[in-house]
């Protein structure tokens, strides 16, 4: 053996060491508290290099982003109860709150006027939870939101909105999808949305508390939807042909509550975040006419014939022994918000080209390393609930809270 390299996060920890015992130093302050992998491999004389070995561990302390890093919480304030937001070409952030206001960052701050108001049934999870905008948002001024209202009972609507300026252009609001009327249950409305690589309307929709309309496949609960941007529903739907009615929207499902899921630029790859019951929160790997398994499946348990299993997974309690099996020490209980960091932007080497994730009720912020076998590894930690995540056109990571919004820099 001639030397050692060394890894922490799939970055180079100082330089090969060439004697043995081959040892290296590491600052833990330096980094998030919470999951990190170190790995290291050996090299001999003839240049043969061996696998990396791995190991997880998890670092103490109260870092609450890396070295480097500005972690900023009160970038913006006082928001009421917000859902989901999105970014305009222009930098200006929508931010959905769940009673129904949609507000306006500029230049980072909170406009004072909405964009709009609606009028909405916000009780329990329900409201206006979802925003996305159309991908030729600078031109059409399209904005579509996931909101849930009340005439004819109760039920989520996807319509179409055309700003002008920083407000709604009055009447401008288009109805594209009524789903069914829900049940008595509030819970579990999803409401995330996002345009694929493909031009299609992506729409995450909850199981409304109901596990087997997930597996359904006559009803749009507990999927995830594909539209054309007007609504109507594309003909090479894995479902299409075989069903009728919105059910042909049906993309993938098997899902139970997947309020945000994220699309990456280029690439088209979809992650769905996926909340638990009652033992892991998970990121799935989104794929056409996929069956991601709820209820008889949550994260690792019951991947029977037929069913994707997670692509990460991260439980509801310590494992035992701590950092054993999926998840490692990653504990949560509510998957919020994810976003696909490019692989240029502000941030440095190690810490691009990954999936950023959050937890709403643990408020962390933690990144899915896709080049390192999906290995995760602690980011960031937050004093308030993360509904939504999303990485700005500055190329800093925008966390959504149900007050505020942080926003994590380098440096
Ligand atoms: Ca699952």
């Amino acid at each position: 053996m001639a030397t050692v390299e060394f890894q922490i996060d799939g970055m180079p920890i100082g330089s090969a060491g060439t004697a043995a015992p081959y040892g290296t130093n590491l600052d833990t302050s330096l980094y998030a508290s919470g999951q990190h992998v170190l790995r290291a491999r050996a090299s001999d004389a003839a240049g043969d290099v061996s696998a990396w070995s791995t190991a997880l561990v998890q670092f103490g302390g109260n870092a609450t982003q890396p070295s480097g890093f500005t972690r900023n919480e009160s970038w913006v304030t006082g928001l009421n109860n917000a859902t989901s937001f999105a970014q305009a070409p222009d930098g200006r952030l929508l931010v959905a709150e769940q009673g129904g206001a949609l507000r306006v960052i500029k230049n980072g701050a909170l406009l004072a006027t909405p964009f709009a108001t609606f009028v909405v049934d916000s009780s329990g999870e329900r409201g206006l939870i979802g925003i996305t905008l159309d991908p030729a948002f600078a031109t059409n001024g399209f904005v579509y939101i996931y909101s849930t209202r009340t005439a004819g009972g109760s039920h989520n609507r996807i319509s179409r909105l055309t700003a002008n300026g920083d407000v709604i252009a009055a009447g401008s609001e288009l109805t594209l999808v009524d789903l069914p009327n829900l049940s008595g249950a509030t819970n579990h409305n999803g409401g995330g949305m996002h345009f694929g690589a493909d031009g299609k309307l992506y729409v995450g929709v909850g199981e409304n508390a109901n596990p087997p309309q997930a597996q359904d496949l006559t009803l749009p609960f507990g999927k995830l939807l594909r539209f054309n941007a007007d609504g109507s529903i594309p003909n090479d739907n894995p479902f299409f042909a075989t069903q009728t009615g919105l059910a042909r929207a049906i993309w993938a499902y098997g899902l139970r509550n997947p309020f945000t899921f994220a699309v990456q630029p280029g690439t088209g790859r979809i992650h769905i975040n996926d909340v638990g019951q009652s033992t892991w929160e998970e990121i799935d790997l989104g794929a056409a006419g996929a069956n991601y398994g709820w209820p008889a499946s949550e994260g690792p348990d019951n991947v029977g014939a037929g069913i994707t299993g997670p692509l990460f997974t991260y439980r509801h309690s310590d494992a035992s022994p701590l950092g054993s099996g999926s998840g490692g020490f990653f504990k949560g209980f509510a998957i919020a918000g994810g976003a696909f960091y490019p692989a240029s932007g502000a941030f440095p080497a190690g810490y691009r080209d990954q999936y950023y994730f959050a937890d709403y009720i643990s408020q962390f912020v933690g990144r899915v390393d896709l080049a390192n076998g999906n290995a995760a590894y602690a980011f960031a930690r937050l004093s308030g609930s993360p509904v939504d995540l999303l990485v700005g056109s500055d190329g800093a990571v925008y966390v959504l809270t149900r007050g505020n919004v942080t926003r994590i820099s380098s440096p």
